[in-house]
């Protein structure tokens, strides 16, 4: 199997943490681009020098020219601004789609038949625009939101428990905001259902609710939390290692189910957006979208999500993209 080729758009803290990851894991070669110049070289010169060290053997390359970018088999798309403390994804609509709008536009001209990954917020609506500009099959662009967003349910999950994270099997759908639906019904551990530990633990079914009422607000507000912590800018390991499960999911072929933003055509009630939903990832991208029965909560609560996505779409329109 010959080496792939990985672009990043967008040098910054996901891009770097990327880069780092792909160079350790040897997924494959890897191209850095970022506008500010000297900056992705310097960032990949500092990762290539500890190729000795961690013995990985990958071609890393920093530039601010596009045509380095030619050929690549996936892109992960980081460009644009992260939050400030009190900002929403969402009022980072009219900057980051300007520049999600120059970086379709290149990918289009300089690697038409890649996977995209996007990352940059407000997630939902980059997706739909970088669709709109590239004109790219729907199975070739995905967003990262549901793999980070389902793994902090279940981080959560797991310190409520004491148990150990790698048991919990939560997963969080909808739009990658406020209004996202962490499913509770089938979160479990190794196949028990959460909620009846937590009756068992508290002993009390009200107490339970409670807590776990707690533990799905925290998820939908967890990206805000690691923001107002930090100061400047958002969470940048974990969407890194994210969209790196993504990356090796169609890398590898392997046919993983995960959450991710994709096209939805009539599935769950919901055509024509991208919407966070269940999907099976492999060597053609969103290969699949797994459709399972909601009950009439979860269905209003997703309904709910997407009418939020919906109307950011519209917003970008009215701006003019
Ligand atoms: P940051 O460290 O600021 O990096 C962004 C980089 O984009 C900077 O180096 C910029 O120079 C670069 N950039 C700006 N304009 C362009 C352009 N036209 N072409 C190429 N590069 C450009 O931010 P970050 O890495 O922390 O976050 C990147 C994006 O990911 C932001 O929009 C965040 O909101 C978003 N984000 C998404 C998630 C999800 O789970 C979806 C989580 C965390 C952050």
């Amino acid at each position: 199997m010959s080496r792939k080729k990985i672009a990043i758009i967008g040098g910054g803290q996901i891009g770097g943490v990327l880069t780092q990851l792909i160079a350790q894991k040897q997924l494959g070669d890897v191209v850095l681009f970022d506008i500010v110049q000297d900056m992705p070289q310097g960032k990949t010169l500092d990762i290539a020098e500890a190729a000795r060290v961690d013995l990985f053997d990958v071609n890393i390359k920093g530039t601010n020219d596009y045509q380095d970018i030619s050929g690549a088999d996936i892109i992960i798309i980081t460009a644009g601004l992260p939050r400030k403390p009190g900002m929403s994804r969402d009022d980072l609509l009219t900057t980051n789609a300007q520049i999600m709008k120059t970086v379709a536009e290149n990918i289009k001209k300089f690697a038409p038949n890649s996977i995209a990954i996007i990352i940059s917020n407000p997630l939902d609506a980059m997706v739909t625009l970088f669709t709109k500009v590239t004109g790219f099959p729907t199975n070739r662009v995905v967003g990262q939101a549901g793999i980070l967003d389902s793994s902090r349910f279940a981080t959560f999950i797991a310190w409520e428990l004491g148990v150990s994270v790698k048991d919990i099997n939560a997963l969080v759908l909808g739009g990658h905001g406020d209004t996202m639906v962490p499913i509770v019904r089938y979160a479990n551990v190794n196949g028990i259902p959460v909620m009846e530990l937590l009756e068992k633990k508290y002993n009390d079914k009200t107490k339970a609710k409670e807590v776990m009422t707690a533990l799905v607000e925290r998820t939908k507000q967890a990206g805000g939390e690691v923001v107002k912590l930090l100061k400047t800018g958002s969470a940048f390991y974990s969407p890194s290692s994210s969209a790196i499960a993504m990356t090796e999911a169609i890398i590898y072929d392997e046919k993983r189910v995960l959450p991710v933003c994709a096209y939805l055509n009539g599935e769950y009630g919901v055509k024509g957006y991208f919407v966070g939903v269940p999907a099976v990832l492999g060597a053609n991208g969103v290969e699949k979208i797994i459709e399972f029965a909601l009950n009439e909560e979860e269905q209003s609560l997703l309904n709910n999500s997407v009418n939020a996505v919906k109307s950011l779409v519209v917003d970008m329109e009215r701006l003019g993209f």
